[in-house]
């Protein structure tokens, strides 16, 4: 399934939803004075940034929020979030510049493969000047505030076969899982693979059984998802250094004090920066761990993969939507 919303009728089938889908909408609940937080994501809860939220967000709120998560697309499936907190709906959730681009296509530039370089790199990009129309017409017109960015990590191929990758034409007809919307596909393609569509939840069962010959994401979601004891290799394109961002609800957000939206910022920022550390770490010492497991674990020719997958994101469709000279400021950065 390849999810595709057009940004005008999803507004537009928000404004009818709102009025048809009273009942869904009675949260968010203020009972005794503190608001409850749903967040909704398919993250495992041992994912760092889960973690990180558990540990580090929901103690810091604790005197005015109640900090409820639902891990493992529990609560909504993924890619459906963010309509369900412009529905009002939910009021949090982890969501990638993929999901974003679904509505806003100048999004898809931080799908790009090959564009952040690093983690600290994630992070002046998101606190950059150039940012800020962005991010307001997502909290205007979506009613999403994004309160920071999330390090998810370096995206590496792990396939069930042990054929070498070295350059992209060694994907030739592999069939890689990637998530459910264009610009993941379009990640998958650039590549050189074959995308297939695979929820994240599914995607154990489908190595398994072999509907996919391979998925991509980072190391330590391989590790907490248990990918190694269905893959034969982990192939070190790092084709994607992925980012997430802390999603919120703009309703509730306004309904609280502003004392208490700083509470709310510094706490998501301080979460973030927590499990952008434990997340560095665990990807610095995990290569030794998949080897441990009868991996094989190895470094393609990135260069070529680099230029490759930068050649396709220039000549796409998806650069058309980019804001002028954007690429030339996140490099400079
Ligand atoms: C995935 O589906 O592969 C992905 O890694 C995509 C990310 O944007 C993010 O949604 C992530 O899944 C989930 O948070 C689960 O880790």
């Amino acid at each position: 399934m390849t999810i595709r919303i057009d940004r005008r009728r999803f507004l537009g089938g928000m404004a009818v939803a709102a009025g048809a889908l009273p009942v869904l909408s009675a949260r968010p609940s203020f009972a005794d004075d503190k608001v409850t937080l749903r967040l909704s994501s398919p993250a495992t809860p041992g994912d760092q940034r889960a973690v990180a939220l558990t540990e580090v967000f929901a103690p810091a709120i604790k005197d005015f929020a109640t900090f409820e998560p639902h891990w493992n697309a529990e609560l909504f499936k993924q890619g459906t979030e963010l309509e369900a907190i412009a529905r009002g709906n939910l009021e949090m959730s982890i969501t990638s510049a993929q999901e974003l681009a679904t509505i806003y296509p100048e999004w898809s530039i931080f799908t790009a493969g090959y564009l952040h370089r690093d983690a600290e790199h994630q992070k002046k990009v998101f606190a950059a000047d150039f940012m800020e129309p962005m991010k307001k017409k997502v909290e205007d017109e979506l009613g999403v505030k994004l309160l920071t960015v999330m390090y998810l990590g370096r995206r590496q191929l792990n396939l069930r076969t042990d054929k070498d990758v070295k350059v992209p034409a060694d994907l030739a007809g592999v069939r890689l899982r990637m998530p459910g919307t264009d610009a993941w596909q379009f990640l998958g393609k650039a590549l050189g693979a074959n995308p297939v569509p695979v929820a994240f939840t599914e995607i154990y069962t489908a190595l398994q059984t072999g509907a996919i010959d391979g998925q991509e994401n980072p190391l330590p979601t391989d590790k907490d998802s248990k990918f190694y004891e269905v893959t034969k290799q982990i192939c070190l394109t790092s084709h994607l250094v992925d980012l997430n961002y802390l999603a919120f609800s703009k309703k509730v957000w306004d309904g609280l004090k502003p004392e208490q939206q700083q509470v709310v910022q510094k706490a998501a920022d301080d979460a973030a920066e927590s499990g952008r550390k434990k997340q560095l770490k665990l990807e610095a010492d995990l290569e030794q761990f998949f080897k441990d497991k009868g991996l094989k674990v190895y470094t393609p020719d990135v260069d070529a993969f680099r230029k490759h997958v930068q050649k396709a994101y220039l000549d796409s469709e998806f650069a058309k939507d980019w804001p002028q000279g954007m690429v030339d400021k996140i490099n400079a950065l």
